[in-house]
């Protein structure tokens, strides 16, 4: 199955199921930092519908010592391992292999496979990680039981953990001890795990609803164990909804979740056992804001509900990594609107997609939801993947209403269950349950891009009609693309603003709240209306597209006016604004409605603090650089910068009422009213800053702030405004928290986020610095990725340094953590885009890299973005 063809690329078309199955693994572990011995043995069985298969395992870099079949040993002649594939051509029938090979987890800065961080040593095997521990068949559908065996020093590795549930411990010789593991699920290398060293824990009990006792525990190295009670309190509340929400339990005796320091993504779901970057374990609130905390929450309860869909289930090729991206996504975005802010969670996933996913889904790295192929899979985990997954998944639940989607749902998983699936399961498990054809949906996964609904409209002789047109633009590799199912949610108003409620005539299928698209175009035509009437379309953003109506600043500031859903009000400000910025609304009229709107909500009272902060934050660069066809960045961060600075003019009375008034609710505490509070006075103060960086509030809060919130907010106007306080203000953040590398990334981000050209020189220096640690994919995203995402001043100055200290680095760091240096190359996804010199300075820098990339992530990459 991932046996690329001569292109160098591995095709969905060319799947075939595993001609060998796993059926027990048992594993034997020796570790030690410098040489770790793993002994394997497989209990291996030929499927019957492909007898005479030779049998194939995976084996990246090892150190063959032992190799035996059936008990005997093998000599040379009877295998061949060239250092990717071990092959035995004489196995016909069941058999036991037994192999023992060497790896060096010091020695293992990719951190995929087993490799040390500071005194723990870890694993991180999805999507291709564990072949470069054992021999294997490291495909997601080989999927046997297991029994793991861990022995190490007790002294430097007091704790053992692997998956599953625990299945013994001794003592053993020479100080040494042992931990056995015995995990009964069928599971898939990539859930594999283990983790070893001075870890202590919080820890707690509870009964499932099936009535299953369970340990649940937060394992951190001593230091860092203070900080991971919220983390264990997000791990009991993800496992009580997936109960009462999607009728799922947990099914182990013990469910262990580890904090590490030195990690490349946020966590990964192994069975049983989670392993996590810290920064989303470990918080309390002198040392993480309150955006870390809710962070913190999602991403355990991502890990959490993985248990289900991606463990339970999992998928049958890497093809249909989507099938647990963004179902899992969606799970949790869905926690944490139950949990929380249904509207709030809606805004931050609307603002990702519309500034970071659709420029994804245009630039030169866009792809299906379902790609057709790919030269390295590690690349594949995107924004469109994750976000326009869960969208995809967010339709379905919306054509079918959530009793049919859950009827659907527990259909998926009863059928299958232990099974390795697709996303035409998924779908086939959905139409069963409802009774809905689902084949055109099927299109969301199979096409790229982002689809593009044109709307006129037009009024005449007491006729309203609108016609609907679809669209989804060329991504590399389709030119073409056919009409998407696609549920369009519409309101429309009279002069009073009363709903017009008279269903129109149309040819696309009726809903009860607007219409279902499914050709190219349609027409919707109400009779009878004595004046036009005022429209609103996708409320609640239900369908992740781009939507071109025509409105007057006018209309959308009375449409904002009469809609009491939060999310739609949130997304008619950011209409105004981004018709304020772009053209497309008469400036004057779109700034002057967006000022009274902002006026009207710092003036409410009874308005959630939280709420105004989404209105006051207008569209960043991302999105901005997204709607047009061609970005001069210079000139699109200046006039986002004047109409702030003019807002700001006009606001600044009720901003500092605000800024005042909330002080005391945003004193300290977690709750929902604090955290909006403390958000509000932190937008406040940074619009005020702007105004006036030698104002001293900004440096007030900085010395007073008795949390990470306040303080971290305070510290980036001082800095970001430059006010007078800055650079001491730096200072003594820094020296706080030295010995502290979470909070150092972020004084570090506060830095290489600035918003000046300058700032490229500075996050040099950092480089020359000792701070600069490139092992460490934490600092390595706080130093040059925020620079590279969310400096567009820096990254793109004028003369194309900024380019080329990214470029460069990507180079640098390809050798020490591929995923990493991929990861960054992307931030270059929109390069063509660029105006004028900016394109060439890019093109150029990207070009450099040619035959200078060691890894197949940086190089297919590189290829991509080239378009080569
Ligand atoms: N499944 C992991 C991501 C693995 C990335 C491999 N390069 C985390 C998650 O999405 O839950
Ligand atoms: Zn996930």
């Amino acid at each position: 199955m991932s046996v690329p063809r001569d292109d160098g690329f591995v095709h969905l078309a060319d799947y075939t199921p595993p001609a060998w199955r796993i059926l027990h693994a048992e594993l034997a572990f020796e570790l030690d930092p410098d040489d770790t011995q793993v002994s394997a043995r497989l209990q291996l069985e030929p499927d019957p519908a492909q007898p005479g298969q030779v049998l194939v395992l995976d084996g990246v870099d090892l150190e063959l010592v032992d190799i035996r079949l059936d008990g005997r040993a093998l000599s040379p002649a009877d295998y061949a391992y060239d250092g990717r594939h071990l092959r035995l051509p004489g196995p016909r029938q069941p058999c036991v292999l037994e192999t023992r090979v060497r790896i060096r987890p010091a020695a293992n800065t990719r951190l995929e496979g087993l490799y040390r961080s500071g005194a723990l040593l870890l694993t991180q095997c999805e999507a291709q990680g564990f072949r470069r521990i054992t021999f294997f068949a490291d495909r997601p559908d080989v999927m046997p039981r297991w029994r793991i065996v861990l022995r190490a020093p007790k002294a430097a590795y007091p704790v053992l953990l692997a998956n599953g549930n625990p299945a013994g411990t001794r003592d053993l010789d020479d100080g040494r001890h042992e931990a056995a593991w015995d995990n009964p699920h069928p599971t898939p290398a990539y859930l594999f795990a283990i983790a070893a060293g001075p870890l202590e824990r919080v820890s707690t009990a509870l009964d499932t609803a099936e009535g299953r006792r369970v340990e649940l525990n937060v394992w951190a190295e001593a230091a860092d164990v203070a900080r991971c009670a919220y983390a264990l309190g997000a791990v009991e509340r993800s496992l009580r909804w997936d109960e009462q929400r999607f009728g799922r339990c947990y099914d182990l005796d013990v469910f262990n979740v580890v904090a590490a320091q030195d990690f490349t993504m946020g966590a990964m779901e192994n069975k049983g056992l989670n392993i996590f970057n810290a920064r989303y374990i470990l918080a309390d609130e002198a040392t993480a804001t309150d955006a870390d905390f809710l962070a913190i929450e999602s991403v355990v309860a991502h890990e959490y509900l993985h248990n289900w869909s991606g463990n339970r289930v999992t998928l049958r090729d890497w093809f249909q990594l989507s099938l647990k991206e963004g179902l899992t996504v969606f799970r949790d975005s869905e926690f944490s609107a139950d949990l929380h802010s249904r509207a709030l969670k809606r805004i931050e996933a609307v603002r990702l997609l519309r500034g970071r996913q659709f420029a994804e889904d245009a630039g030169a790295l866009a792809h299906a939801v379902r790609p057709d192929r790919y030269r390295e899979i590690s690349n594949f985990y995107t924004l469109t993947i994750y976000e326009k997954g869960a969208e995809i998944v967010r339709l379905l639940h919306t054509l079918l209403g959530e009793t049919a989607f859950r009827a659907g749902m527990d259909r998926y998983f009863a059928d299958n269950d232990g099974r390795a699936a697709t996303l035409e399961d998924f779908l086939a498990a959905h139409a069963a349950a409802s009774g809905r054809d689902l084949s055109q949906f099927m299109r969301w996964y199979t096409q790229g891009g982002t689809p593009e609904l044109r709307i006129h409209a037009d009024f005449s002789g007491g006729d309203y009609r609108l016609v609907v047109e679809q669209h989804t633009p060329p991504t590399p590799g389709q030119d073409t693309k056919a009409p998407l199912l696609i549920p369009l949610r519409l309101a429309l108003h009279d002069a009073q603003g009363r709903a017009i409620t008279a269903a129109p005539r149309t040819d696309a299928r009726l809903r009860d709240d607007g219409v279902e698209l499914l050709a190219a175009r349609h027409e919707l035509v109400w009779s009878g209306l004595p004046a036009p009437p005022l429209a609103a379309f996708n409320q609640g953003f239900a369908a992740p597209v781009k939507l071109h109506f025509d409105y007057s600043a006018d209309e959308l500031a009375r449409l904002a006016r009469l809609e009491r859903d939060p999310f739609n009000r949130w997304d008619l400000v950011q209409r105004l604004a981004t018709g304020a910025l772009l053209g497309g609304l008469d400036p004057a009229a779109a700034e002057s409605a967006l000022s009274d709107a902002l006026a009207d909500l710092l003036d409410d009272d009874a308005a959630d603090p939280a709420f105004v902060t989404e209105c006051l934050a207008l569209p960043d660069f991302d999105t901005l650089a997204e709607a047009v066809d061609e970005v001069d960045v210079d000139a699109l961060v200046a006039r986002r910068e004047d109409l702030v600075m003019r807002l700001t003019e006009n606001l600044a009375a009720p901003l500092s009422t605000r800024y005042a008034a909330l002080a005391g609710v945003a004193a300290g505490g977690l709750d929902g009213p604090a955290m909006a509070a403390r958000a509000l006075r932190n937008a406040c103060l940074a619009w005020l800053t702007r105004l006036d960086p030698t104002a001293a509030q900004a440096q007030a809060q900085f010395d007073r702030a008795a949390n990470m919130t306040a303080r971290l907010a305070a510290l980036r106007c001082l800095v970001h405004f430059d006010a007078p306080g800055a650079e001491a203000a730096l200072e003594s953040f820094r020296v706080a928290h030295r010995d502290d590398p979470l909070v150092t990334d972020k004084w570090i981000a506060v830095v290489a986020t600035r918003p000046h050209p300058e700032t490229r020189d500075a996050v040099a220096a950092l480089m020359d610095s000792p701070w600069w640690k490139p092992a460490n994919p934490n600092r390595v995203r706080a130093v040059l990725g925020s620079f590279a995402r969310s400096n567009p001043l820096g990254f793109h100055r004028r003369d194309g340094a900024g380019y080329q200290l990214v470029a460069g680095q990507v180079r640098a760091l390809d050798t020490v953590n591929p995923q990493v240096a991929a990861r960054l190359l992307g931030a270059f996804e929109s390069w063509r885009k660029l105006a004028g010199p900016a394109r060439a300075q890019a093109g150029a820098a990207l070009s450099a890299l040619r035959g200078k990339l060691a890894s197949p992530d940086s190089r297919d990459l590189l290829a991509r973005l080239l378009d080569t």
